[in-house]
Protein backbone atom coordinates (compact mmCIF):
# COMPACT_ATOMS: atom_id res chain seq x y z
CA UNK A 1 0.00 0.00 0.00
CA UNK A 2 1.09 3.69 -1.12
CA UNK A 3 -0.01 6.44 0.85
CA UNK A 4 -0.27 9.84 -1.40
CA UNK A 5 -0.57 13.41 -0.64
CA UNK A 6 -2.24 15.85 -3.52
CA UNK A 7 -1.14 18.97 -2.22
CA UNK A 8 -3.60 22.03 -1.78
CA UNK A 9 -1.58 24.39 -4.56
CA UNK A 10 -1.45 21.47 -7.29
CA UNK A 11 -5.65 20.80 -7.24
CA UNK A 12 -6.40 24.37 -6.81
CA UNK A 13 -5.56 28.13 -7.50
CA UNK A 14 -4.04 28.58 -3.78
CA UNK A 15 -4.31 32.74 -4.38
CA UNK A 16 -7.69 32.34 -6.14
CA UNK A 17 -10.81 31.38 -3.92
CA UNK A 18 -12.55 28.23 -4.57
CA UNK A 19 -10.71 27.31 -7.75
CA UNK A 20 -10.22 23.70 -8.42
CA UNK A 21 -7.38 22.79 -10.49
CA UNK A 22 -9.55 19.57 -12.24
CA UNK A 23 -7.93 18.49 -15.89
CA UNK A 24 -4.52 18.67 -13.50
CA UNK A 25 -6.06 16.76 -10.65
CA UNK A 26 -7.87 13.95 -13.01
CA UNK A 27 -4.74 13.06 -14.61
CA UNK A 28 -2.87 12.58 -11.31
CA UNK A 29 -5.25 10.13 -10.13
CA UNK A 30 -5.82 8.77 -13.34
CA UNK A 31 -1.84 8.06 -13.29
CA UNK A 32 -1.83 7.08 -9.49
CA UNK A 33 -4.93 4.65 -10.48
CA UNK A 34 -2.99 3.28 -13.29
CA UNK A 35 0.46 3.06 -10.94
CA UNK A 36 -1.57 -0.61 -10.15
CA UNK A 37 -0.64 -0.46 -5.39
CA UNK A 38 -3.70 0.08 -3.63
CA UNK A 39 -3.53 3.77 -1.97
CA UNK A 40 -4.80 5.82 0.64
CA UNK A 41 -5.60 9.19 -1.04
CA UNK A 42 -5.41 12.82 1.42
CA UNK A 43 -5.39 16.07 -0.53
CA UNK A 44 -5.32 19.57 1.28
CA UNK A 45 -7.54 22.71 0.87
CA UNK A 46 -5.39 25.20 -1.09
CA UNK A 47 -7.84 27.94 -1.90
CA UNK A 48 -11.04 26.27 -0.61
CA UNK A 49 -8.93 26.58 3.11
CA UNK A 50 -6.41 28.55 3.61
CA UNK A 51 -8.07 31.94 2.25
CA UNK A 52 -11.27 31.96 4.29
CA UNK A 53 -9.70 30.62 7.12
CA UNK A 54 -6.77 33.14 6.79
CA UNK A 55 -9.62 36.15 6.34
CA UNK A 56 -11.47 34.64 9.83
CA UNK A 57 -8.51 35.07 11.91
CA UNK A 58 -8.93 31.29 11.84
CA UNK A 59 -7.28 29.21 13.80
CA UNK A 60 -8.68 30.57 16.98
CA UNK A 61 -12.03 31.77 18.56
CA UNK A 62 -14.86 30.98 16.53
CA UNK A 63 -17.40 32.79 18.54
CA UNK A 64 -19.19 35.48 17.11
CA UNK A 65 -17.73 33.88 13.66
CA UNK A 66 -19.62 30.66 13.72
CA UNK A 67 -21.29 31.24 10.14
CA UNK A 68 -17.69 31.82 9.05
CA UNK A 69 -16.40 28.55 10.39
CA UNK A 70 -19.37 27.14 8.58
CA UNK A 71 -18.90 28.82 5.00
CA UNK A 72 -14.73 26.73 5.60
CA UNK A 73 -16.00 23.78 6.44
CA UNK A 74 -18.47 23.64 3.64
CA UNK A 75 -15.68 24.63 1.38
CA UNK A 76 -13.41 21.99 2.54
CA UNK A 77 -16.17 19.15 1.98
CA UNK A 78 -17.09 20.91 -1.61
CA UNK A 79 -12.94 20.64 -2.66
CA UNK A 80 -13.28 16.67 -1.12
CA UNK A 81 -16.39 15.99 -3.20
CA UNK A 82 -14.97 17.44 -6.49
CA UNK A 83 -12.25 14.80 -6.02
CA UNK A 84 -14.25 11.68 -4.84
CA UNK A 85 -16.48 12.49 -7.86
CA UNK A 86 -13.45 12.10 -10.28
CA UNK A 87 -12.46 9.08 -8.17
CA UNK A 88 -16.24 7.60 -8.59
CA UNK A 89 -15.82 8.38 -12.50
CA UNK A 90 -12.56 6.69 -12.84
CA UNK A 91 -14.39 3.35 -11.45
CA UNK A 92 -13.01 3.89 -7.79
CA UNK A 93 -14.92 3.22 -4.38
CA UNK A 94 -13.37 6.61 -2.16
CA UNK A 95 -15.28 7.25 1.20
CA UNK A 96 -14.28 10.55 2.43
CA UNK A 97 -12.89 11.14 6.00
CA UNK A 98 -12.42 14.61 7.88
CA UNK A 99 -10.61 15.37 10.82
CA UNK A 100 -13.45 17.61 11.75
CA UNK A 101 -15.69 14.72 12.68
CA UNK A 102 -12.69 12.33 13.60
CA UNK A 103 -11.81 14.77 16.71
CA UNK A 104 -11.51 12.72 19.96
CA UNK A 105 -11.26 14.58 23.43
CA UNK A 106 -7.54 14.77 22.57
CA UNK A 107 -6.82 13.05 19.49
CA UNK A 108 -7.99 11.74 16.30
CA UNK A 109 -10.17 8.37 16.36
CA UNK A 110 -8.96 6.89 12.92
CA UNK A 111 -11.35 3.42 13.25
CA UNK A 112 -13.66 4.31 10.80
CA UNK A 113 -10.49 4.89 8.25
CA UNK A 114 -9.09 1.31 9.03
CA UNK A 115 -12.61 -0.34 8.70
CA UNK A 116 -13.01 1.06 5.10
CA UNK A 117 -9.36 -0.21 4.37
CA UNK A 118 -10.41 -3.69 5.47
CA UNK A 119 -13.87 -3.50 3.78
CA UNK A 120 -12.07 -2.88 0.66
CA UNK A 121 -12.62 1.17 -0.45
CA UNK A 122 -10.39 3.82 -0.92
CA UNK A 123 -10.18 6.37 2.36
CA UNK A 124 -9.89 9.78 0.95
CA UNK A 125 -8.70 12.11 3.89
CA UNK A 126 -8.47 16.01 3.89
CA UNK A 127 -7.14 18.47 5.95
CA UNK A 128 -9.73 20.89 7.58
CA UNK A 129 -10.57 22.57 10.53
CA UNK A 130 -12.17 21.44 13.81
CA UNK A 131 -13.48 22.26 17.02
CA UNK A 132 -11.06 21.97 20.02
CA UNK A 133 -13.33 23.93 22.82
CA UNK A 134 -14.18 27.72 22.16
CA UNK A 135 -11.53 27.70 19.19
CA UNK A 136 -11.68 26.56 15.77
CA UNK A 137 -8.17 24.84 14.84
CA UNK A 138 -6.95 23.33 11.51
CA UNK A 139 -5.47 19.98 10.82
CA UNK A 140 -3.43 20.07 7.78
CA UNK A 141 -3.24 17.24 5.07
CA UNK A 142 0.50 16.53 5.96
CA UNK A 143 -0.07 15.95 9.57
CA UNK A 144 -2.90 13.59 8.27
CA UNK A 145 -0.23 12.04 6.22
CA UNK A 146 1.64 11.46 9.08
CA UNK A 147 -1.32 9.51 10.83
CA UNK A 148 -2.12 7.21 8.10
CA UNK A 149 1.35 6.37 7.20
CA UNK A 150 1.96 5.60 11.48
CA UNK A 151 -1.18 3.44 11.33
CA UNK A 152 -0.74 1.46 8.30
CA UNK A 153 2.71 1.54 7.47
CA UNK A 154 2.48 2.03 3.62
CA UNK A 155 6.04 1.26 1.56
CA UNK A 156 5.89 4.63 0.67
CA UNK A 157 4.37 8.46 1.25
CA UNK A 158 4.85 10.61 -2.13
CA UNK A 159 3.22 13.87 -1.74
CA UNK A 160 2.71 15.71 -5.15
CA UNK A 161 2.70 19.17 -5.25
CA UNK A 162 3.26 21.64 -8.18
CA UNK A 163 6.79 22.28 -7.95
CA UNK A 164 9.10 18.98 -8.76
CA UNK A 165 10.23 18.66 -5.38
CA UNK A 166 11.93 20.02 -2.65
CA UNK A 167 14.15 23.01 -4.04
CA UNK A 168 17.19 24.75 -1.42
CA UNK A 169 14.78 27.98 -1.97
CA UNK A 170 11.21 28.64 -2.94
CA UNK A 171 11.15 28.16 -6.88
CA UNK A 172 8.43 30.35 -7.20
CA UNK A 173 11.04 33.17 -6.05
CA UNK A 174 14.00 31.95 -6.80
CA UNK A 175 14.39 30.90 -10.44
CA UNK A 176 17.96 29.96 -9.72
CA UNK A 177 16.63 27.37 -7.00
CA UNK A 178 18.23 24.15 -7.08
CA UNK A 179 16.32 20.81 -6.87
CA UNK A 180 17.48 18.70 -3.48
CA UNK A 181 16.91 15.08 -5.45
CA UNK A 182 17.88 13.98 -1.82
CA UNK A 183 17.23 15.93 1.15
CA UNK A 184 18.88 15.88 4.20
CA UNK A 185 16.27 15.80 7.06
CA UNK A 186 18.51 18.70 8.66
CA UNK A 187 17.41 21.47 5.82
CA UNK A 188 15.59 24.42 7.10
CA UNK A 189 12.95 26.34 5.30
CA UNK A 190 11.48 29.32 5.17
CA UNK A 191 7.85 29.07 5.56
CA UNK A 192 5.92 30.67 2.35
CA UNK A 193 3.58 33.20 2.69
CA UNK A 194 -0.62 32.87 2.17
CA UNK A 195 -0.98 29.64 3.78
CA UNK A 196 -2.16 28.99 7.99
CA UNK A 197 -0.44 25.25 7.98
CA UNK A 198 3.12 26.56 7.68
CA UNK A 199 4.40 26.33 4.08
CA UNK A 200 6.78 24.10 2.80
CA UNK A 201 8.72 24.32 6.40
CA UNK A 202 5.58 22.74 7.71
CA UNK A 203 5.33 20.23 4.99
CA UNK A 204 9.36 18.94 5.61
CA UNK A 205 8.23 18.37 9.23
CA UNK A 206 5.94 16.06 8.11
CA UNK A 207 7.91 14.30 5.49
CA UNK A 208 10.54 13.61 8.26
CA UNK A 209 8.46 12.46 10.82
CA UNK A 210 7.55 10.01 8.21
CA UNK A 211 10.76 8.96 6.47
CA UNK A 212 11.89 8.44 10.36
CA UNK A 213 8.90 5.73 10.13
CA UNK A 214 11.09 3.97 7.39
CA UNK A 215 8.65 4.42 5.09
CA UNK A 216 9.76 5.64 1.50
CA UNK A 217 9.30 9.61 1.52
CA UNK A 218 9.26 11.72 -1.88
CA UNK A 219 7.92 14.84 -3.04
CA UNK A 220 7.11 14.96 -7.08
CA UNK A 221 5.19 17.45 -9.31
CA UNK A 222 1.91 15.92 -10.07
CA UNK A 223 1.76 18.57 -13.43
CA UNK A 224 4.22 15.00 -14.37
CA UNK A 225 2.02 12.70 -12.53
CA UNK A 226 4.08 9.66 -15.27
CA UNK A 227 7.24 10.31 -13.05
CA UNK A 228 5.36 7.79 -10.40
CA UNK A 229 6.34 5.21 -12.73
CA UNK A 230 9.94 6.15 -11.86
CA UNK A 231 9.22 5.92 -8.11
CA UNK A 232 11.70 3.28 -7.33
CA UNK A 233 14.04 3.78 -9.98
CA UNK A 234 17.56 5.91 -9.64
CA UNK A 235 16.18 8.26 -12.34
CA UNK A 236 13.18 9.58 -10.26
CA UNK A 237 12.48 13.33 -11.00
CA UNK A 238 11.46 14.81 -7.23
CA UNK A 239 13.19 14.24 -3.99
CA UNK A 240 13.44 11.51 -1.66
CA UNK A 241 14.08 12.31 2.18
CA UNK A 242 17.08 10.50 3.78
O1 LIG B 1 -4.07 22.43 2.83
C1 LIG B 1 -5.44 22.90 5.67
O2 LIG B 1 -4.96 21.71 5.07
P1 LIG B 1 -3.67 21.76 4.11
C2 LIG B 1 -6.94 22.93 5.91
O3 LIG B 1 -3.27 20.34 3.91
C3 LIG B 1 -7.54 24.29 6.04
O4 LIG B 1 -2.59 22.53 4.82
C4 LIG B 1 -8.94 24.36 6.38
C5 LIG B 1 -6.89 25.43 5.86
Amino acid sequence: MIAIKLGGSFITDKSSYRTFKRDESERALREIIKFGEPFVLVHGAGSFGHILCKKSGFPGTYKGKETQLSKVKSDTANLNALITEILLELGMAPISFSPFYLRRKDTFDYSSVLRSVEAGFLPVLYGDIYIDGNDVKIYSGDSIMFDICNLLNPTDAIFMGDVDGIFDRDPKIYPESQLLRTVKTQQDFNAISNDVTGGMGGKFIAMKKIASLGIRTSMMNGLFPERLNDLHNDNFYGSVIK
